[in-house]
């Protein structure tokens, strides 16, 4: 870049930047501009799209709707940092004001989310242009008053996924597959320090826990109940959403903390159905019945 031009391209950008935001109702228009006298030279104009892609297939669907409060930020093909701009409250966004040139798009993640599939379908009016793997656009062109509104992102809240405790059985090392345990360890059964709480520290505890025969036995349900616990908590610690088990973790960490699997004969039958059914709700979950859905389908989709 030529020194002389820096000048310029600072003022140009803060022309720019002071003329983001499609809903903001403050700035003022072409038309506002050109009844003022100014007849602008840069008319081209890109948009204008960010949508939750809650189904996960690349296409905006009529049931979906936008994201607010997004950062996009547009660039020169060269990687010059042209200007800023904000979704507004529907998920739409614009640069307008803007010289023919190449440019491209990145799009800022919300926290929790991850880009859908990218040029999904035949029509680019309903498709995402990000890419996943870098969060930009490819470079397209603007010529001089063009206006391109076909540059959208899709994105999705990742709510991960859940594994039987089968699987995390057989992650633990001691088989011939890869250790996926250790690294999510200790996990807690029962509230944390409480007399009667496990501290799973160890993968071979792990397994010793998921094969329940040495705490216990499976025909013990305080023993099938950690078994199940310990698999949701290392569903949860490897990024699965805990929303819809959230509230039987407590209350079975609480149990737990003074009952181990010694107590389970002497518990009447009111206190065994409510294990057994904490058991059976966490086993839901790590089936994929309920929660963010099993990771066996979710990497049989992509
Ligand atoms: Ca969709
Ligand atoms: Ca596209
Ligand atoms: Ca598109």
């Amino acid at each position: 870049m030529k020194n002389s031009l820096i000048p310029l391209l600072a003022v140009a950008m803060m022309l720019l930047v002071g003329c983001q935001g499609g809903s903001d109702l403050t700035q003022p228009t072409a038309q506002d501009e050109q009844r003022a006298g100014f007849s602008p030279l840069q008319e081209a104009a890109v948009g204008d799209f960010v949508w939750d892609d809650v189904n996960m297939d690349g296409i905006q669907d009529t049931s979906e709707t936008g994201i607010a409060d997004v950062v996009v930020n547009l660039y020169t093909c060269d990687d010059t940092m042209v200007a800023t701009a904000t979704t507004d409250q529907d998920g739409y966004y614009m640069f307008d004001s803007l010289d023919a040139g190449d440019y491209y798009l990145e799009f800022e993640l919300p926290d929790g989310y991850v880009f859908t599939l990218m040029d999904q379908g035949s029509d680019d009016e309903l498709d995402s242009d990000v890419d996943p793997d870098s969060g930009t656009t490819d470079c397209f062109t603007l010529t001089e008053d063009q206006s391109n509104m076909t540059l959208d992102a899709g994105m999705y809240m990742d709510e991960g996924c859940t594994w039987g405790k089968g699987f995390w059985k057989n992650h633990t090392g001691l088989g011939p597959q890869p250790d996926l345990v250790t690294d999510l360890l200790p996990l807690w059964l029962g509230d944390e320090d409480d007399s009667l709480s496990m501290e799973v520290t160890t993968a071979q505890m792990a397994y010793d826990i998921l094969q329940q025969h040495e705490y216990g036995h499976p025909s013990n349900g305080i023993t099938r109940l950690y078994a199940h616990l310990l698999a949701a908590k290392l569903n949860i610690a490897n990024g699965a959403d805990d929303e819809d088990i959230a509230q039987t973790i407590t209350d079975a960490d609480a149990f737990l903390g003074d009952h181990d699997w010694e107590s389970w004969d002497d518990l009447g039958q009111d206190d065994r159905q409510m294990v057994n059914g904490w058991k059976d709700m966490l086993e839901d979950y790590n089936e994929g019945e309920i929660g963010p859905g099993s990771c066996d389908e979710y990497h049989m989709m992509y």
